[in-house]
């Protein structure tokens, strides 16, 4: 134990530990291997939210603002954002986007953009590992960010205990969340731009959604819809005590097991897939081109020079 002198760090609140650590991950360092089993004991016990829902509707603001009411009650806070036009890339603040970067400069805060390249367990698993290290840092509450209504990307927010799908009025993107799946994996729905004239329509479109898909699964909770502005914070003091409530329902009616079980189940199966795959490849495109010439001149069928190549594997 404590054989890595950054973990090390990273456990006594050391601030550049904790951003070359999140460096190493998105690398894919080979050392992560090592960290992320030296910093695992000590996680486990932060309030983790994804949030998810189209770019523009207002995530990163709504974050912002979370940060600020969490750091009210003196909670330290993380944020994990996969979201390209997130407001900024390698710490570079972009044009006006500098909300989320008013928490540049309070300690308590930590922000953090992932590269939307491929990693080993794709990018919910890097972004998963980042979430970690940030909880063995010391933060109480960590916040994922990512953009998009289709399937890949939700996996980031759905690691976290609450998701929360955010919407914005008029765009048809209830229509779309629940066509891509997302609606269902959905705790809290955010309809943000509560200022704007269709915003109350879009909520009674939202419940209606809602409610037909509670007819066909009694057994699902109904999320609870929070109308917010990020812009200038009404409602997100809402949606924060929404997020309290769902995370109480969760370790009374034993919930929280279960879904901890299912991310853990899902982040195993989807690294030791991935790593399985890159192994094949490589394996097949430099020391098995024999196996392949083998099939090519019909000495050998495709599926058994498949399963021989899984095997070996
Ligand atoms: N009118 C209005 N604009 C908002 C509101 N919340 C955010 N915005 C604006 O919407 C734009 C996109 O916000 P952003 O937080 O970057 O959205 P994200 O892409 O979902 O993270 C920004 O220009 C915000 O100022 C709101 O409640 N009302
Ligand atoms: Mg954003």
């Amino acid at each position: 134990m404590g054989e890595n002198e950054l973990v090390e760090r990273l456990l006594s609140g050391n601030r550049r530990a904790l951003a070359r650590i999140i460096s190493k991950i998105e690398g894919e360092d080979p050392e992560v291997r090592d960290i992320i089993s030296e910093l695992y004991p000590h996680t486990g016990e932060a309030i983790t939210v994804g949030f998810t829902g189209p770019p523009g509707v207002g995530k990163s603001s709504i974050i912002a603002k979370l940060i600020e009411l969490y750091r009210e009650e003196d909670k330290k806070v993380g944020v994990v954002s996969v979201d390209p036009s997130s407001p900024f890339t390698k710490g570079a603040i972009l044009g006006d986007r500098i909300r989320l970067s008013d928490h540049f400069l309070d300690r308590n805060v930590f922000i953090r953009s992932m590269g939307t390249r491929g990693h080993l367990g794709g990018l919910a698993g890097a972004s998963q590992l980042a979430g970690l290290a940030m909880e063995a840092y010391g933060m109480d509450v960590v916040l994922y960010e990512t953009v998009g209504v289709g399937q890949g990307e939700v996996e980031v927010a759905s690691a976290a205990d609450t998701v929360i799908l955010a919407l914005q009025p008029g765009a048809g993107d209830s229509v779309q969340a629940l066509k891509a799946g997302v609606m269902e994996i959905a705790d809290i729905i955010c309809i943000n731009k509560a200022d704007h004239p269709q915003a109350k329509g879009a909520a009674s479109e939202v419940r209606s959604i809602l409610e037909i898909g509670h007819e066909l699964d009694p057994d699902a909770p109904i999320p609870p819809i929070v109308m917010t502005r990020g812009d200038n914070g009404e409602g997100v003091e809402e949606l924060k005590e929404k997020i309290g409530e769902h995370r109480e329902f969760l370790q009374e009616s034993g919930r929280m097991k279960e879904r901890h079980q299912a991310s853990i189940r899902e982040f195993i199966l989807s690294w030791a897939t991935n790593k399985m795959e890159k192994e094949m490849q490589e394996r097949l495109s430099r020391e098995d081109t024999e196996l392949v010439e083998k099939v090519r001149k019909r000495e050998l069928d495709p599926i058994s020079a498949a399963e021989t190549l899984y095997r070996e594997v």
